[in-house]
This record gives C-alpha cells, structure tokens and sequence, in this order.
C-alpha cells in the first residue's frame, strides 16, 4: 500500500480552512486498474439538478454509493451499495480514511468524459455533512485543475488551482466548506476522461 509513504504537501487557507494534497497516493497501474472496474461495473448517470430554480443536465456523469441518501443541489442519492463485482469498497474506504484521519460512509463519484465535462463553484455543506466536513477526492486518469476561491473573496483575487493529477488524493477540512467554494472548470484544451472519488461522511439522512 502506497498511502503511508505518499507525502502530503498541505495549504493552510483563510479563516481556519485547509488542503492536504497528497501526490501519487496510488500507483498509476492501481490507479488504472481501479478506473477500469468504476467504468465498467457502475451504473452511470447523467442527471438534473436544480441551480437558481431550473432544471439543468449535470455536464459531467455520476456514480455513487452509501447507507444514507445524501441530498444536494435539489436531488437525492438514494442509498445504494457497492457493487459486488469492484473490489470492496470498504477496503479502498478504510484506506482514504486511515489518510484523512477521519470515518467515511459515501461516496459520490464523477466521470469527466473530456474537457466539455465540469463542475460550477459550490461548496460540500449540506447539513447532513455536520459544520466542518472532511471531504477526500482521490482522481483517476487525466489531469484537470481544481479551484478554490473564498466565498467572499475580494474583486479580481485569482483563484488557488491546483491540478489534479491521476493517484492523487486531495483532502479539504476545517472550514474549507464554509469559506471557499470550488470547481472543476472546462479544460481550454482536449483532455481524456477523469474520474473523481469523493468521500464523505453524512452523519444523518436529510430531514
Ligand atoms: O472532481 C472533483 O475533483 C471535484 C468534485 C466535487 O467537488 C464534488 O463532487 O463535490
Ligand atoms: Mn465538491
């Protein structure tokens, strides 16, 4: 196992927000293998969500898998297991929270087909995540950049980018969620498919 040895470059943030990153947390044939199995065993889904009150196509496809539902941006994961045909989950599920230092019970997953695929600015606060949510994303094949940018960030401060490389795994906690935002952003130039895994920890099912 590659995790204990990676190491961590970590960013303390504003506000008690920080990120942990660690570089090649899996070897790239790991890192392949594991993308393989999510690509052909899960059951993909390109679904609507509701921004500013309308209905839009997530740009991007989903998988997931947890005890509780988990409700964000008006949709509901409902429960669903981890398929019996990929590797356990639990093992991987162990590894990234002995990393992390923190218990996780989901795992929301994305597929990035290439560059048009993307996630808006957001934050991972829903209630059920409790006030200071540790959320890991450990990334599969193609490098895109993450950005981060305070929720209340001064006009025209850049954002931190952070390119996300394949086998790494990157960890936001302290109140990451509740002062920054972050996104995936369209790549400007052609780039292969990217799964993330995101890992969280819901303490309860949404009221
Ligand atoms: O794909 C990523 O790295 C970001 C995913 C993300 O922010 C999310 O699923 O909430
Ligand atoms: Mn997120």
């Amino acid at each position: 196992m590659t995790a204990e040895y990676s190491k961590a470059a970590r960013t303390e943030l504003q506000l008690g927000a920080w990120l942990e990153l660690h570089e090649r947390w899996l070897g790239a044939a790991e890192a392949a293998e594991l993308r393989a199995a999510l690509v052909r065993e899960l059951a993909w889904e390109q679904r609507h969500i509701v921004l500013f009150g309308r209905p839009i196509l997530q740009p991007r496809l989903i998988a997931w898998a947890g005890e509780l539902p988990y409700r964000y941006s008006g949709q509901t994961l409902e429960p669903r297991p981890w398929p019996a045909a990929l590797a356990p989950l639990g093992e991987l599920c162990a590894r990234v929270a002995a990393q992390a230092g923190a218990p996780f019970n989901h795992v929301l997953i994305n597929r990035y087909r290439d560059g048009e695929d993307s996630m808006g600015y957001h934050a991972d606060s829903e209630p059920e995540l409790g006030p200071e949510p540790l959320v890991a994303t450990l990334s599969l094949g193609a490098t895109r950049r993450f950005q981060l940018r305070l929720q209340r960030a001064p006009r025209g401060q850049r954002p931190l980018t952070l390119p996300l490389a394949d086998g790494s795994l990157l960890v936001m906690g302290g109140s990451c969620q509740r002062h920054y935002r972050h996104a995936l952003p369209r790549a400007s130039s052609p780039v292969e498919e990217r799964i993330s895994l995101t890992f969280r920890h819901l303490l309860r099912a949404p009221a």
